[in-house]
């Protein structure tokens, strides 16, 4: 049969297509159901019973020639869809990532978290506390008469008439003391707030870590074993404290507490003014009267307490100059400790 021959030809032609979409196309005219094999299947009866049966083999070899082809030049025009779909979707490993900016804790907070890990395992438990407190908690209940200069407009910040911004973290332990019976053992951290002109060590935002140990037989050792360790884990095993007499409305005795110098090891240096000591804040046995204000019997219980400032604890651990380096937000000072 001519036509079978013709219709080879004509698809050998349109089999040449580069798209899937027109492949598809093909198939169905060639062989769908009105497709062109169908149409030679059609004309079959027209034929001598003798030509039938050869040329019935002709078409069907033609029929599965056309979907093998077809099958062939479809996986193939895939491949290549894939290839490019591939190609354009390729990314280059060796090149830099982009950087994700990070940030950081403040050396502040840093520091707070290192004190309150150093007190943790002493078996000290962490306080907190409003930092808007009342005349009574920040003065009154320490033991701190009533025209003591602190107390002044010029040194505080007043709110309202008895409220204020607290000047001590003290005000968390008259509460913890309220609240918890003896025996307690806390540390106190959080930000006070004081009238004072600004200067290289002068903020009138800063930071207080205080402890208070309150039980029976506490005494001043156990006030010198724990600063001393405290001191250690914070500045380097070889770091001594001194105490000196001093004075505090809410201890009694009360001492000055410094460290050697962590600088010169105390052989004088100009960070310790030539002293080898650097002081660190105050501390004592806590006053009769401030356990009596929170109905602890002072016969029974005795208490030690201290206050240190976080931000001077910062300096002297990093050599930083300027208190208000803290506050001023400036990020090549800020990364350095991130
Ligand atoms: C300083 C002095 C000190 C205390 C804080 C304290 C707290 C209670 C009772 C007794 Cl509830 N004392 N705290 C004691 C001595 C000194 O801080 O100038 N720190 C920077």
């Amino acid at each position: 049969m001519k036509e079978i021959e013709e219709i080879k030809k004509e698809f050998e032609e349109k089999i040449k297509t580069k798209s899937i979409e027109e492949l598809k196309k093909i198939e169905t005219y060639f062989l769908g159901r009105k497709g062109k094999i169908a149409d030679l299947f059609k004309a079959l009866k027209n034929i001598s019973e003798k030509k039938k049966k050869d040329t019935g083999q002709e078409i069907n070899n033609l029929k599965s020639y056309i979907e093998k082809t077809i099958t062939y030049h479809l996986k193939e025009l895939e491949n290549i869809e894939k290839d490019k779909l591939l190609e354009s979707e390729k990314i280059d490993v060796t090149l830099p990532g982009v950087k994700l900016e990070t940030g950081g804790l403040h050396i502040l907070s840093k520091i707070t978290r290192e004190v309150e890990d150093i007190f943790l395992s002493m078996g000290f438990d962490v306080m907190t506390g409003p930092e808007i407190e009342s005349d009574y908690y920040n003065f009154e209940a320490l033991n701190i008469p009533e025209f003591h200069p602190a107390r002044d407009m010029q040194d505080t910040f007043y709110l309202a008439k008895k409220i204020l911004l607290r000047t001590q973290t003290s005000p968390i332990q008259i509460r913890t003391m309220e609240k918890y019976k003896p025996p307690v053992r806390i540390i106190a951290i959080g930000r006070c707030y004081r009238r004072d002109a600004i200067d290289s060590s002068h903020s009138p935002i800063f930071h207080q870590v205080e402890g208070l140990v309150v039980d029976k037989k506490i005494s001043f050792s156990n006030l010198k074993g724990t600063l001393l360790e405290f001191t250690k884990r914070m500045f380097g095993p070889e770091t001594k404290v001194r105490f000196s007499p001093s004075y505090f409305p809410f201890v009694e005795p009360g001492a000055e507490t410094a460290i050697s110098c962590v600088i010169c090891k105390g052989e004088g240096c100009r960070v310790c003014k030539y002293t080898g000591w650097l002081e660190m804040g105050g501390s004592g046995m806590v006053h009769p009267n401030v356990l009596k204000n929170v109905n602890i019997d002072p016969e029974e219980y005795q208490g030690f307490a201290f206050g240190w400032g976080i931000e001077r604890i910062a300096m002297i651990k990093y050599g930083i100059p300027d208190i208000r380096m803290f506050f001023q937000n400036d990020l090549r000072f800020l990364e350095q400790f991130k």
